[in-house]
């Protein structure tokens, strides 16, 4: 059925050698998008932005970002130093997709315990051993980040175990390309941007301390992003674009009847939350950076990890798309990466030394060679991540 799929594709696509994507579609009511669209807009690849990074920690090997770094993970080596303990990582959406294969290539080095921060139990269990995760290795809690009430419980369940908190990833998401109208959270905020961003925010929030206090030699806070919220890429100029606008849905509450369920106020459209969402994840991170990195020493980072095509992400999309997309991914325009080697590229941004830049969105070559990215405009805008924090901080009841 796959390999049917994909000899259609060759016709309707072609990516030239030069990185230009042209088509002999008009319209793929499928992929939902005019290709008219996006021949005429230059095709950004992420791995033209190649730039060097200088490392901003006190590293005694620095590597340039565009070698590739080894999916080998040894925190016990940073600074030279010797950690004596294993280092505990919380991976919310540990159940599946790439929070699954993350938590599975950290716990393959015997270097980490990882906390599976998971809705659903007993499916997490299932997916832990049928990885071959050895239970010595992690321990499962729940959390549902579409209640702040279970994000508030989560904590507090976490602080009471004891353990120290070394790296957290924000990883877990929800993606509704096909709903006509807005679902919500257990606190009425439109469900993708409440999950993804909200939900994040306040863990993120409440386990800073935590962070703070661990003596781990390398700690991070991580925040998946993607090429999609980034409209200076061919991927992220597919309809509907991600735009936060003057962000007066996410002043409003996101919650329908008095505002918008959108961040900027307009109709809402489930592709389009999804992608804002994931705006948001990444100014979040870089206002994470601005206001505690110096203080804390702290890497916060976010990161494209490819295109994970299999993944339960796209559950709700129609079974055509299911179909197609990773034939699309996989011939079309190469970007597609399994769930093993995008699980090893979160565990590099979760442990390797090489990746202790902070404020930083990853991204990885052809070759899968790390390399920082950049982010669009409105992904990178400092003033708005300023608003979102300080919007976020109120709809959460920190403020
Ligand atoms: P999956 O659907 O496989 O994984 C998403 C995870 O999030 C699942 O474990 C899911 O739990 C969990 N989750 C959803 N809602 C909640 C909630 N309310 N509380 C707690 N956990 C929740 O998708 P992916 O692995 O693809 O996505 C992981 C991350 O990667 C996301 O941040 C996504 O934006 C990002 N990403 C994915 C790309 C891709 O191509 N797939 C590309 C770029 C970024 P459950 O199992 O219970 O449903
Ligand atoms: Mg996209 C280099 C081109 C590229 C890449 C890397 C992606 C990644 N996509 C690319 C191109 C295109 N996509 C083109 C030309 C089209 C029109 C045919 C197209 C369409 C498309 C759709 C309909 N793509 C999609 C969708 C989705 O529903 C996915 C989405 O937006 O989820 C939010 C998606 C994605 N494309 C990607 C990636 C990584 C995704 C999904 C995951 C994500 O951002 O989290």
């Amino acid at each position: 059925m796959a390999l049917q799929a994909a000899t259609l594709l060759p016709s309707a696509f072609s990516i030239h050698k030069e990185g230009k994507l042209s088509a002999s579609l008009k319209d793929s009511g499928l992929f939902g998008v005019s290709l008219s669209d996006y021949v005429k807009s230059d095709f950004t690849s992420s791995a033209l932005q190649t730039k060097r990074e200088s490392s901003s920690r006190k590293l005694s090997v620095v590597r340039p970002q565009a070698v590739a770094t080894t999916p080998d993970f040894t925190p016990a080596t940073v600074q030279g130093k010797k950690t004596l303990r294993q280092g505990t990582v919380i991976i919310t959406g540990a159940s599946s997709g790439l929070g699954l294969a993350t938590a599975k290539a950290l716990a393959e080095t015997g270097k980490w315990h990882i906390i599976m921060a998971c809705r659903d139990f007993l499916k997490t269990e299932k997916a832990a051993k049928s990885v071959g995760m050895a239970k010595e290795n992690y321990t499962i809690m729940h959390l549902d980040l579409a209640s702040l009430e279970s994000v508030r419980q989560f904590v507090d369940n976490f602080k009471r175990s004891g353990r120290p908190l070394d790296v957290l990833v924000c990883n877990a998401a929800v993606y509704q390309p096909t709903a006509k109208e807005p679902s919500f959270t257990a606190d009425g905020f439109e469900l993708s941007v409440g999950t993804n961003h909200l939900g994040h925010f306040l863990l993120s929030r409440l386990l800073l301390d935590d962070m703070k206090e661990s003596d781990f030699p390398s700690k991070r806070l991580i925040i998946v992003g993607s090429i999609t919220g980034n409209t200076n890429t061919l991927a992220g100029n597919v309809p509907p674009k991600a735009n936060l606008g003057d962000l007066r849905g996410l002043q409003g509450g996101l919650n329908g009847p008095n505002s918008s369920s959108m961040i900027d106020g307009g109709d809402f459209d489930g592709a389009k939350a999804y992608k804002d969402s994931k705006v948001c994840n990444m100014l979040t991170m870089q206002e994470f950076h601005r206001r505690y990195h110096e203080e804390t020493g702290i890497t916060f980072a976010s990161l494209y990890p490819g295109c994970i095509a299999t993944t339960g992400l796209f559950r709700e999309h129609i079974p055509l798309f299911r179909l197609l997309f990773p034939p699309f991914q996989k011939f079309i325009t190469k970007g597609f990466v399994s769930e093993e080697e995008a699980g090893k590229r979160l565990g590099q941004v979760v442990s390797d030394p090489s990746l202790t830049k902070s404020g930083v969105y990853w991204s990885w070559n052809k070759d899968s060679a790390s390399f920082v990215n950049q982010l669009s405009e409105e992904a990178s805008d400092a003033e708005k991540a300023r608003k979102v924090w300080e919007i976020s901080e109120k709809l959460v009841g920190l403020k």
